[in-house]
């Protein structure tokens, strides 16, 4: 796509602001399109119909789907598992509706996600006495997280299948992203892919440019655990 095509299309988008949630899929899906011709970041600028904004650390991601999904927990455990989403549909699902906050300052209240507990699945793998943390890995290829055990353990922080009640679309991480409620949004990695049980916390991408390690939101955003 050239500039002024870009543009051009750009505006038509701005222009096209409507609510249908069809037109919100192809937005989301333009912005999706446009960050892999843009390597100015100007899409990262633009709020989709929903507030969100799409970010990744890569220009183009992988789709994938209930045929080739899959979900490794491996690293300090009894029993390493790999998931396939049916798997992971198939398991008890939890609802938390909070307000997501980015660290560039934008935030959408109220926002469902619905998923499996993290909890229940380290309890599934049975975590070695020697394990500390977690450590997340994408199949962006990029993009890493970590959370200690303890955090990990929270009644708050899923692994995410669905958000705003629909499955979580490719533009936000899906089919599956992680959820950490009580945190900025960054902890919650998108196009998650890998779970390994580590004896320490194992710094993520956005850590290595400055962030906290801990991402904990301010207390009156954060919410009962
Ligand atoms: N794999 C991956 N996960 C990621 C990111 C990313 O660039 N790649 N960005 C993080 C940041 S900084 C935010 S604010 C949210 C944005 O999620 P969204 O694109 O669904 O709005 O995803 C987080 N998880
Ligand atoms: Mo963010």
């Amino acid at each position: 796509m050239g500039r002024r095509t870009l543009l051009g299309t750009l505006a038509a988008g701005i222009a096209g602001f409507a609510v249908a949630p069809s037109v919100q899929r192809g937005w989301e899906g333009f912005l999706a399109a446009a960050s892999q011709h843009d390597p100015t970041g100007l899409t990262g600028l633009l709020p989709d119909p929903g507030g969100f904004r799409y970010y990744s650390v890569v220009g183009s991601v992988p789709q994938k789907d209930d045929t080739d999904y899959a979900l490794r927990i491996d690293g300090l455990v009894d029993r390493p598992h790999t998931y396939t989403l049916p798997e992971l549909r198939a398991l008890p699902q939890t609802r938390l509706v909070r307000d997501v906050m980015c660290t560039d300052g934008w935030r959408v209240d109220s926002t469902p996600f619905q998923g499996v507990l993290l909890a229940d699945l380290l309890d599934a793998a049975g975590v070695r006495a020697e394990g500390r943390a977690l450590r997340f890995t994408c199949f962006d290829g990029v993009y890493s997280e970590s959370l200690t055990l303890e955090q990990a353990g929270r009644p708050d922080v899923l692994v995410a299948l669905t958000m705003q009640d629909k499955p979580i679309s490719h533009a936000h991480g899906g089919p599956a992203r992680l959820y950490v409620a009580p945190m900025y949004f960054y902890k919650s990695a998108k196009w998650l892919s890998g779970i390994t049980v580590t004896d320490r916390v194992i710094p993520g991408y956005w850590e290595g440019y400055g962030y906290d390690v801990d991402g904990w939101l301010d207390g009156a955003d954060r919410g009962a655990a």
